[in-house]
Formats: structure tokens, sequence, C-alpha cells
């Protein structure tokens, strides 16, 4: 039976509870307790179409697999359901013009180009989980930053009539050092979601590595993928051991070719962006001194599920269950580098989650220069990949990295906004822009191949300096200044 848009209307709170998705309407007042963003944001769409709402956060199968066959209703006449139009409120209105007066995608030469556009024209809420950082988003322009500490000192004379920049990654030949880091929720940004990153990390043969919190299910993004084009999967682990064990093997059956463990994330780190986007909803009420849940962001509501104690003992159990390689991602100190030596892993990504995690965490690209000269000391430089990510916007970025070791980088933003602004055609070009940048920056340097790129070839002194630490831009816009002459009161 096909019910209508009034019935469902009827079902509108707490009690009773439903809400149509892609055209069908799902009884949700059980789950409402459990859902793990929280009931309120459900409560928003009770009675409405949720569809817009859902789909970014949730992968395809996620009715099917945590709700009760019984609950789903069947299909509603979507021509008898009442919409608010988006449009029509003055906020989307603007960004509509906004979208309307886009550069063009030839006018964008760089990374940083596509952010500026993609904070234009992003709908706020994905923007804000996007950009977001932990606390005050030191460790966020840290990151950048730290790249502007390194100098070059190249070399003269050079034949570089050929550059070769191709180089392997766990066995994987990719055409440039650079791979699609793991970054949740790709349908905030672009209807099709990660499957985009997917076709250009194809047409440009560099890895993507595939996330947990995907907003397309696994098996798409893995469907996605042409002939023996290689995957990496990240893998957030869950409290329920029997379910990350399910992840890996069947991660392993399709093919994946490499493990990156998120180590850096027993809980997520309080991104206040992302949180406040969620302030402007009509239907949060925290003045009311109400329980806050979906205040939360994007962010802590699909994150619930991560196991805190996670632990080096637990490294030897991954061993045993898959074949793959095992990289652990989110390291941040050298002794934590040699650990993982010890524990017999594959890979680390010297990173600090983009910023997102603690606050004040250094940069990937310092650790690594901390790392390195630790390692070739004790002779362990080949004993494990060391990859880093974070802030990494040119090509002279990824240089940087080689030269002092990295096997090579990930990168997470910049692609996300390409793929929001201007879709595939915008990550296609971020991704020869960095080619172009990479083949002139190797030259100018006086490097033909990746293997002639070393640490002479820098000057890292200030490096490790952080007194240039990125402006307190929060306190510096809540702190009042003394008025001079006085006020006096009265
Ligand atoms: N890292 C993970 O291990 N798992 C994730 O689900 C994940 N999601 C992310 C979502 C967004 C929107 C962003 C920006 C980063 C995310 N990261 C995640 C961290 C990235 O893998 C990577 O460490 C970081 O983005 C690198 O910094 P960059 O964005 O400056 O390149």
């Amino acid at each position: 039976m096909t019910l209508t848009g009034v019935e469902v209307a009827k079902h509108n709170d707490s009690k009773n509870c439903w809400v149509i998705i892609h055209g069908r309407a799902y009884d949700v007042t059980d789950f409402l307790p459990e859902h793990p963003g929280g009931p309120k944001i459900i409560l928003k769409y009770a009675g409405k179409d949720a569809t817009e709402e859902f789909e970014p956060i949730h992968p395809p199968d996620t009715l099917e697999k945590y709700l009760d066959k019984s609950k789903h209703l069947g299909p509603v006449d979507m021509t008898t359901v009442i919409t608010e139009k988006m449009e029509e409120s003055p906020d989307e209105k603007e960004r509509q013009q906004r979208i309307a007066e886009m550069p063009l995608l030839e006018q964008c030469y760089n990374l940083l180009d596509f952010e500026a556009v993609a904070r234009r024209i992003m709908k706020k809420g994905a923007w804000g989980y996007y950009s977001s950082a932990a606390d005050d988003e030191i460790t966020l322009r840290e990151n950048h930053a730290a790249f502007h500490r390194i100098w070059f000192r190249p070399k003269i004379l050079v034949d570089v009539e050929k550059v070769d920049f191709t180089t392997t990654m766990l066995g994987t030949k990719v055409d440039i050092p650079f791979y699609v880091t793991a970054t949740a929720l790709g349908k905030l940004g672009h209807v099709e979601g990660e499957v985009v990153l997917t076709r250009a990390a194809r047409k440009h043969n560099v890895i993507q590595m595939i996330p947990t919190l995907a907003s397309c299910s696994f098996d798409e993004i893995i469907d996605a993928a042409e002939g023996d084009q290689v995957q990496w999967l990240q893998l957030y682990v869950n409290k329920d051991r029997a379910i990350t064990q399910r992840i890996v093997e069947h991660a392993e059956k399709r093919g994946c070719k490499g493990l990156f463990i998120t180590v850096d994330a027993p809980q997520l780190g309080r991104r206040e962006k992302d949180m406040r986007s969620k302030f402007t909803d009509p239907g949060s009420n925290v003045q009311n001194g109400q329980q806050t849940d979906n205040s939360q962001g994007a962010a802590r509501a699909i994150s619930s599920f991560i196991d805190p104690r996670l632990c080096w003992a637990d490294i030897p159990w991954f061993r045993s269950i898959t074949k793959m390689p095992i990289i652990l991602k989110g390291v941040q100190r050298v002794e934590d580098v040699l650990k993982a030596i010890e524990a017999g892993v594959q890979g680390v990504v010297l990173s600090n989650h983009g910023g997102r995690q603690l606050d004040f965490a250094r940069s990937g690209i310092e650790v690594l220069a901390e790392t390195m000269p630790v390692l070739r000391e004790l002779g362990l430089e080949d004993k494990i990949e060391i990859y880093i990510d974070g802030g990494i916007r040119r090509a002279t970025d990824i240089i940087k990295a080689l030269c002092l070791g990295a096997k090579g980088v990930g990168i997470g933003r910049p692609f996300l906004y390409a793929m929001s602004a201007y879709g595939f055609d915008g990550v296609d070009r971020a991704m020869q822009l960095l080619k172009d940048e990479m083949e002139m920056n190797m030259r100018l340097i006086g490097a033909a191949s990746v293997e002639e790129l070393n640490p002479s070839l820098m000057d890292t002194r200030s490096l490790f300096n952080h007194g240039s630490t990125p402006a307190d831009n929060l306190a510096y816009a809540v702190y009042d200044p003394l008025v001079n002459p006085a006020q006096r009161a009265g």
C-alpha cells in the first residue's frame, strides 16, 4: 500500500515518529534513543521527508542494517508530500547567487584557490564539517605554516630535462608521491560522494584511502575503481571487535592493499565550527537548557562506536586477522615510530588528523624531521614506510617531505574542496596542478628523480622553532582592549 504525505505527517513527535527517506516511510519511534546522532535531529524531520539530511551521513545500507524490517512502512506518494523548499530561505538564495558567480575552473591555479571557492559556495554545515579543526585551530594552521619554515638548498647544473616523480607506496607504483587520504562524509560536499575521488585517483594513478565513515558504502567505492586500481582502507576500530574483524576481512577480500588503523582518535576532538553550525537549526533549543546532543556536530554524531581502549597490545591481533600491510595513522612522536617498528607494522602516517584532534599537536613534517635522523642512527630507516599528512597544499610541500625521508604524503581537504566546488573536474584539475608544480619544482631544485631527493637539499634550521605560532584569532576576536582615556562609571 502506498502512503500519502498527509498520513506520514501525523506521526510527528517523539511518541510516534515516522520519517520519509528516498520515497519510503520508516517508523523510527523506538530507534530514537539509539540514534548515534541523538534523537533531536530525527525529530526535526518527524512526519517529513528527511532524505536530504540523511543522505550524506548514512551509507545506503544503513536502514537495512539497523532498522527492523517491521518498521519499514512502504512507499510514499511523493507528490502528496509538502516539502519546505530550501531555496526559499534567504541564506540559500544568497548561496545560489554565489554559485552562479563562481570562478571558472580554469581560474583556479593552486589548491588553496579551491578552498576559497568552496568556502563561498558550500552549505554551512558541510563547510563547517570539512574545514573545522580542534579548539583554537592552532594545529590546523601550524600544519600548513610548518612547511614555510623549511627552505631549499637547490643544486645547479643538473640535467633535469626528464624529470621522473613516479614512486612506490607499499609496493604499488604511483604517478606522483601523494595519496587521497581518508575523509569522512563525502556526500556533504558532492551528491555522488567518495566515488568522485575514486575516479580522479584512477585518472592520475594515485591511491585512494577509503574512510570507515564514508557516505558511499565501502562496496560502492570499491566497485567504482577500475582494473588494477589500488585502494587502502582506513579503519576506526569498533568497540565490538567482531564488527572490526568483519570489516577488515571484507576489505582484504575485495582487494584492499593496505590497512590504515587510525590511532589518534580515542575520542573525537572538539571542532567548534562544526558544532556551532548545528546551532543555527531552528529546531535546536540550547537556550532552554535542553540536552544538546545534535549540537555536537556531524563528527561526534557519527563516531560514538570508536574504541578508546585500543592499545599496542591489540596490534598482534590485527596482524593475525589480515595479510594486508598494517599502517598506524596518527603517530606523533619518534618514540612511537620505534614502537611501531617493534610491533612489526609496515608503516606509519605521521599525522595529527588535519588538526582535528589534539590542538597543539605538532605538524607531521616536524615529527618527520625528528624521526628520520633517529631511524638512520639506529639503521632502521628501511624497516618501515613513513608517510605524513596535514597542510600539504603545494608540490614544494611534497618535495620537502620526500627530502626529509617520507615515502609519500596524504592530502585531505583540498580534494574535498575541489570536489565540492567543481565535482570530478575540480579534483582532476587539483591533481594535475600538483603534477605540473611537481615537474617544475623538481627541475628547479635540481633533482631528476625521487631517489635524488635528500636532506641536503633543504635548510630545516627554523623548522623546530615555534616562535611564529599561528595567530590566536579566537582570543583576539573576544579581547576588549583598554579604552584610553578610561571610561568612568556614572
Ligand atoms: N582521518 C581518519 O583517519 N578518518 C576519518 O574518517 C577522517 N575524516 C576526515 C574528514 C575530514 C572532513 C577531514 C578534513 C579530515 C578527516 N580525516 C580523517 C583526517 C585525514 O585523513 C587527514 O589526516 C587530514 O585531512 C590531512 O590534513 P589536510 O586536510 O590538511 O590534508
